[in-house]
């Protein structure tokens, strides 16, 4: 069985962040370690959240497990809270890589034109920095538009642009880039991908739910990984994780009236492990 390690937060109740990706990653048939980088009664989206910072045993834990010859077969890394922790994970990265891992980084720090509480525009150049180190990044169109330092544009963009932000994107220095949020055409919204090494494009689209979810890139990248791991291409994996979170994101709309607390992803985990099993 092949075992990743994920560095992100514990938020307590919301949906998000290392709640999304361990059930994800396991039930898709790969071990899920992890670095919980703080633990929060929410994610930051709610008002009063308690947090309690864990950057100071990020070290320590890599260490026992260089020690141990521990290893893994990807690094993920999703919401991190601070530039140390930026920098302690480029540590984990280049003590922890190898010929045939991967590297997924999810720059999450923004959706819908802003970024979430607590960040700055620096702090997306940092990030950018980090992108650097990816074999596959997984940004949404704000998070790109920060890292990139252009604007965020809602719509009206058509696919010129979005090849062209994804070219910047593997500029930064991973090898393929994944813009999620993407649509050139009403009612439909999806991912497109672009691999620096073969000069590919990649695009897929479902029907789009005219509501946002929080915590559904998460579940996104989880999912993108968890296909990664079981041997799908780059493009199938994108498919499964965006007919995933499409899935979830039904199995919610009807059901819950607070956006903040996240997808029922749970309810479709059937479908999810029997589309991984044909
Ligand atoms: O990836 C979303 C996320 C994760 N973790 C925390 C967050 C958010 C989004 O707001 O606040 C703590």
């Amino acid at each position: 069985m092949k075992r990743i390690v994920t560095i992100q937060d514990i938020s307590c109740v919301g949906k998000c962040s290392l709640t999304v990706a361990l059930p994800i990653i396991s039930a898709m048939g790969t071990e899920a370690a992890v670095i919980p980088t703080a633990v929060l009664s929410t994610h930051t989206a709610f008002s009063n959240f308690t947090f309690c910072d864990l950057t100071k045993e990020i070290a320590p834990i890599c260490e026992h497990w260089k020690n141990a010859g521990i290893g893994f077969d990807a690094i993920y890394t999703g919401y991190l809270g601070s530039f140390e922790q930026i920098e302690l994970t480029e540590r984990l990265i280049a003590d922890f890589k190898t010929e045939e891992n991967i590297i997924l980084v999810d720059p999450a720090m923004a959706d819908g034109g802003k970024l979430y509480k607590g960040f700055t525009v620096d702090f997306a150049k940092r990030m950018a920095s980090l992108c650097a180190k990816a074999d596959v990044i997984v940004p949404n169109l704000t998070e790109a538009s920060f890292m990139l330092g252009i604007p965020y544009v809602d719509c009206g963009y058509d696919e010129t642009y979005i090849r062209d932000v994804l070219k910047k994107l593997t500029d930064l220095g991973c090898k393929t880039a994944v813009l999620t949020g993407v649509s050139f055409e009403a009612g439909k919204l999806g991912v497109m991908s672009y691999n620096s090494e073969t000069g590919e494009y990649f695009s897929y689209f479902r029907e789009r739910i005219p509501e946002s979810f929080h915590g559904t890139g998460d579940v996104y990248a989880s999912t993108f990984l968890g296909a990664l791991m079981r041997g799908r291409s780059v493009e199938d994996a994108l498919m499964i994780a965006t007919d995933f979170t499409v899935e979830s994101i039904k199995a919610t709309i009807n059901n819950t009236p607070d956006r903040k607390y996240g997808v029922n992803f749970e309810e479709a985990v059937p479908y999810l492990v029997s589309r991984m099993d044909k």
